[in-house]
């Protein structure tokens, strides 16, 4: 099925992936400059975030799991300070306390964990604040498909279909649980299958392709906004890079390099590209996009390294115990 958006909706897709994917590279060749930052790549995935963002309203909630920052990005947040924050600046958006980990709450970013599953229950907590509430909000809680082996991911689907919570499980299946082929470790070839165990939908979506994604999250989010409850969906994607910058090496290891030479054939950006200019959308318009979005990301990166370091003294601010 060829899934038809309006131009405005692919353009603003266009925009979101390629911010993502040139932000996620900027920090790579920081980190290679010798910066320290916590890095788990996203470049490969960028149509998970960028596709189920586009179906949510400012005041929703965001949980976002450890791989990439496309959920931040294409939820509004400026990617001056949200480098500014990895770099431990005073201008970043937790003041540089949080790094990796920050959130945002004026847009909805709950903040990122690095414990492996962990996003789910507050992302629970946070539907039913939300329905408590009355609000209206919808939250849309990513993780991998290790993520989905643990145990709060069984408590988390659990008590949000028991409550019709307003909350979609967004799985990004890259295939790899670190370095471990997920089949050696999963007993079900689709996370999303799991779904029917917990009285939700679930789906299982083609997570190189944005639109496919969109409309996707679309069906999600109409069902939790009406009150119907939770779904999951399961992206399958990949991959470009190492779990962390620590397994920059692993190429030709533990995946092959056809494998991962596949994989980057089927660039969920390229993809977008393609089908914008077979609907008549010229390349120069999506080369302009690509030029102010590099623009943009290095003004950030002047911005985040001319940010001061914050003032030791606000180190026993915001901490609760
Ligand atoms: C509870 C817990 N166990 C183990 C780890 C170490 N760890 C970090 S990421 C990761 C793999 C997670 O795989 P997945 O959820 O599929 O996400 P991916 O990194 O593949 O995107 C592991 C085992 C951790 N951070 N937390």
């Amino acid at each position: 099925m060829i899934i038809d958006v309006p131009e405005g909706v692919m353009l603003d897709l266009y925009e979101k992936m390629v911010a993502t994917r040139l932000f996620d590279l900027k920090v790579k060749e920081l980190i290679e400059k010798g910066h320290r930052i916590l890095y788990h790549s996203g470049v490969g995935q960028e149509a998970i975030p960028a596709g189920v963002c586009a179906q949510l309203r400012r005041e929703d909630y965001v949980v976002p799991y450890h791989r990439g920052w496309g959920y931040m990005i294409a939820k509004g947040m400026d990617m001056g300070r949200i480098l500014a924050e990895l770099l431990g600046k005073a201008s970043g958006y937790c003041k540089g306390k949080a790094g990796t980990h920050m959130a945002c709450l004026e847009l909805g970013v709950l903040g990122k964990t690095g414990i492996v599953g962990a996003g789910l229950p507050v992302a629970v907590g946070a539907a039913l604040s939300a329905k408590m509430r009355n609000s209206g909000q919808v939250v849309a809680c990513f993780f991998g498909e290790g993520a989905s082996n643990t145990g709060a991911f069984h408590e988390a689907l659990n008590m949000a279909a028991v409550w019709r919570l307003p909350v979609i499980f967004v799985c990004e299946n890259n295939l790899y649980d670190m370095y471990t082929p997920y089949l050696e470790v999963t007993s079900v070839a689709n996370i999303a299958d799991r779904a029917s165990a917990y009285g939700m939908p679930g789906e299982v979506v083609d997570g190189q392709d944005v639109l496919a994604v969109y409309e996707a999250a679309k069906r999600a989010v109409s069902r939790a906004r009406r009150g119907d409850g939770p779904s999951l969906l399961e992206c399958k994607t990949y991959r470009w890079y190492g779990h962390f910058m620590a397994d920059e090496h692993h190429y030709g290891g533990y995946r092959s390099i056809e494998e991962v030479e596949a994989w980057r054939a089927r660039c969920p950006i390229r993809k977008l590209r393609d089908r914008a200019i077979s609907k008549g959308i010229p390349a120069q318009e999506l080369d302009r996009i690509e030029e102010r979005v590099r623009a943009k990301v290095e003004e950030a990166e002047r911005f985040a390294l001319g940010s001061p370091e914050p003032d030791p003294r606000i180190a026993f601010e915001d901490v609760y115990a």
